[in-house]
């Protein structure tokens, strides 16, 4: 009955009841199949208690310490935002992923894991260098990064003159060195040997894996930059030299951290 009239252009005027109703019954259903959905997710989130999660979650994306636009107009908040809620929070979850497959290793520090990767098993260790690398460089990351910090002083400085002369010539260098990772991959000043080195790494490489520790670390991923300065490698280095914690940096050198 009901399709007859619709389709009869005799009757045009009980077109638009019939749709009416057709389109409240599809309403009606639709609004109960979303409903049936919420429900089905809050059940899933419901049987996954609080425990089971964090045993699934050995690692956590660590806070920025910082607004996102703190390092504005050098970095600006939208990359901040995208760098540590997204990128960031990929690395943390894909290594979470990784470890669920050998518990025993998820209470282990991230470092220790990182310094003996070659020991690691063998259907994770590329999980633990990208994403385990990933997480432990950009957690350094966002440490070394301040507007307006104090310069470096004290033994830290003696350092930097020892090796470099004078902070403007590491700040060259760690600009020239950064240029010159092809692709992406990191820039680092590390402690290698009790000697303070500028050294790069491809991808989420880490100075932690070949035994040094890395006081500083600037990411040259397109990620990091190519809202802001697109292509412009060069640019962002230069801001980004001069945005660097020298405190936190000086800290690590002294073991503080
Ligand atoms: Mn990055």
């Amino acid at each position: 009955m009901v399709t007859m009239f619709a389709a009869n252009p005799a009757f045009p005027s009980t077109k638009p009841v019939v749709e009416t109703r057709s389109t409240m019954i599809t309403r009606r259903e639709g609004l109960k199949s979303l409903a049936l959905a919420a429900g089905a997710l809050a059940l899933g989130s419901q049987s996954h208690p609080a425990s089971a999660q964090n045993a699934a979650e050995p690692h956590k994306v660590p806070a920025l310490g910082y607004d996102y636009d703190a390092l504005e107009p050098f970095i600006d908040a939208e990359t901040m935002k995208i760098h540590h809620d997204k990128h960031h929070a990929a690395y943390v979850a894909k290594l979470n992923q990784a470890l669920a497959k050998h518990p025993h290793l998820a209470a282990k520090p991230l470092d220790a894991l990182l310094s003996q990767l070659d020991s690691q098993p063998e259907d994770i260790k590329n999980d633990l260098r990208n994403h385990g690398g990933g997480h432990a460089n950009h957690t350094l990351f966002w440490q070394c990064l301040k507007k307006g910090g104090p310069a470096p002083t004290g033994t830290l400085l003696k350092d930097i003159e020892t090796h470099f002369k004078t902070q403007q010539s590491l700040e060259e260098q760690l600009i020239a060195s950064g240029l010159k990772v092809f692709g992406s991959g990191w820039v680092w000043l590390a402690m290698r040997d009790t000697k303070l080195v500028v050294e790069t790494s491809p991808n989420q490489d880490s100075p932690i894996m070949s035994g040094a520790k890395p006081l500083l670390g600037i990411d040259v991923w397109e990620h990091a930059y190519y809202l802001k300065y697109q292509n412009k490698r060069a640019d962002y280095l230069a801001a980004i030299v001069k945005l660097i914690n020298w405190d936190f940096v000086a800290a690590r050198h002294a073991g503080r951290a």
